[in-house]
Formats: C-alpha cells, structure tokens, sequence
C-alpha cells in the first residue's frame, strides 16, 4: 500500500484561459482522497501551496506571459515535492503544465539524491518541448519538458538539478506539436509514441517496453497525466482540446499497466479546467483513471498475463 501526499498546485499562470486554478478543488470534490482509502491507501492532503511573490525576472521573447509568476511556482512545488517524495508518493493536484516545472525538478532532485535514474511518462496531447525563447504562445504550460531534459533558453529559472536524460522520456498520445519543438525533438532520442504509433500498435506493447527500461535499471517513474491526452469528447474541461485523443478504455489500460507495474513513484494530474467541464464528468474520470493506477481492477489475475 502506499502513502499517497496530495499537493495542491492551483497554477493558472502557464497559459490564458482561467479556471484551472479551481482543479485541485474539483478533485477534491469529485472525491479523489476516499478513491485512494477505499483501495487502502494511506492519505494525506497538504492542502493548496501558494508561491512567493514574483520577483521581476524577465526574457528575451516578448510573448511570453506570467514568467516570474511561473518561477516562484516552480520553485515552491520543487520544495514541496522533494519532501513529499521522501515520505511516500506525491500526487500534484493541478493547475496547469507549468507546474510540472517544478515536480518534475522535485522528482528529478530525489532520484539524483538516491543514486538511481528519473524516467518520465508524458500522457498528454502536446509535446510542451518550448523553451522560453522558442515558445510563439508565450504559454509557458508548453515548455516543462524541455526544462527537464536540460534544453538551453530557460536562463531566468534556476539550473534543472539533475537533467533527465532523452532516452528516459516517453511521450504518449501525443498530436499536436510546433515545428520549433519538432526540430528539437528530431535532434533528440526521447521516444514519442504519438497517436499514429499507439493506432497501429495499441498502447500495450509501447508501454511495455518503456516500463521493462525503468524496471532494467531500477528507476524511479514520474507520470504526468494532462486531461487532453484524453478525447475531448470524454474530457471536454480542458482549455487546449485536441481531437483525436486516447479513449476511455485505451485510457484506463495504460493506467491499468502503470499499476502493476509497480513502477510509479510521483503524479501529476494537470490542465483541468472545471470552468469548462460538464457536471464534473472530467474531474470524475481523472480521479477514475486514478483510481486504475492505484489498484483498482475487477478481478485479480497474475499481471502480464496478456
Ligand atoms: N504548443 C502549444 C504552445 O506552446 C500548445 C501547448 C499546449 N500545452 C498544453 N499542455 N496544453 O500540454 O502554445
Ligand atoms: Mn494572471
Ligand atoms: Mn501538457
Ligand atoms: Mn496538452
């Protein structure tokens, strides 16, 4: 069983459509805590952090939005995030992607401080490879992977504590990417299972062989779940719908595979947007899909039976 931290991040900065500052209630409301009890988990909420001020910074690229806002974010979530991995599995309750310049950070701090390799997971519609200098946008929600691999142009953020080699990153369902990043990528190994991959494979056999990677060499496994890996027409409440998206059950099977793998050690659930939601239908599949990675299944059968 695991001990299960839910962290408030109502980050709203990385990108212009307010209201997912409100994710983290949404969760709370669609009962994400006694989902994770009844499966028997311990569970501890340590509320909504809240940044310190923003201290001016700025950049070359005049679209971007919202910078020193974002840094003093990421910096408390990557404070946050490291203690919370030292005590059981931090859940980030987002927010949007930016956040996850800070978990990520976290993440990537503890795994170093333990000797061993950080994989990541990326279950999202976009790629978010920008940096500050090439995103056209200025939505800083599209750049926390590249800050994570170690991408250069991220000057006014502090130094990425331990750069997550390409090789350990899994892109999945991705279907929307700018051509800066798409010229980044191709200069990478990062391994993007994007929605022509995962249509002619499954999501199976791609899954797997990244897992059986962490599993070879002992690493520990951040997953960031974004709400437009999903189809919109199951996940409406997402500011950046993109057609095309993984379906409930496809869904629910990486989930599925994630848990017995027993590989995940850190979560980020992002880019809900309550404001936009049907009667909460998007907030109740995310703490649904939750649900699978954290143990819920019809009938117990040996794992990797398939
Ligand atoms: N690539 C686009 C941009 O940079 C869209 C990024 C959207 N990102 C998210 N998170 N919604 O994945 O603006
Ligand atoms: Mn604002
Ligand atoms: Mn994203
Ligand atoms: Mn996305």
């Amino acid at each position: 069983m695991t001990h299960c931290i839910l962290i408030g991040t109502p980050v709203d900065e990385g990108q212009r459509r307010a209201g997912c500052l409100m994710g983290p209630a949404a969760y709370r409301v669609a009962g994400l805590a006694s989902t994770l009890a009844e499966l028997g988990h311990s569970v501890e909420d340590r509320g909504d952090l809240s940044p310190a001020p923003g201290r001016g910074q700025t950049c070359a690229n005049p679209a971007v939005h919202h910078l020193p806002e974002t840094i003093a974010w990421a910096e408390a979530i990557r404070a946050a995030g490291i203690s919370a991995m030292e005590q059981g599995m931090p859940i980030f309750l987002g927010g949007d992607h930016a956040l996850a310049l800070g978990s990520l950070a976290a993440a990537a701090a503890h795994a170093h401080a333990l000797g061993r390799p950080q994989f990541v997971l990326w279950l999202d519609a976009h790629s978010d490879f920008h940096t500050v200098q090439t995103t056209q946008s200025g939505n800083l929600h599209g750049t926390p992977l590249a800050y994570a691999a170690g991408r250069p142009g991220f000057d006014p953020f502090p130094p990425f504590p331990a750069p997550i080699p390409a090789r350990n990153i899994c892109m999945f369902g991705i279907r929307s990417v700018d051509g800066a990043e798409l010229a980044a990528l191709r200069e990478t190994d990062i391994v993007v299972n994007d929605m022509r991959v995962l249509d002619e494979r499954g999501v199976v056999a791609p899954l797997r062989e990244f897992l059986d990677r962490v599993r070879a060499q002992d690493g520990l496994l951040h997953v960031s779940l974004d709400v437009d890996f999903l189809d919109p027409s199951i996940a409406p409440a997402v500011g950046t719908t993109v057609p095309g998206g993984a379906t409930f059950r496809e869904a629910h099977l990486v989930c599925e595979l994630l848990h017995d793998s027993g590989l995940m050690t850190s979560l980020d659930l992002v880019e809900l947007n309550p404001f936009l939601d049907e009667r909460g239908r998007t907030a109740r599949l995310m703490v649904d899909l939750v649900g699978s990675l954290m143990g819920r299944k019809v009938f117990d059968r040996p794992t990797r039976s398939f």
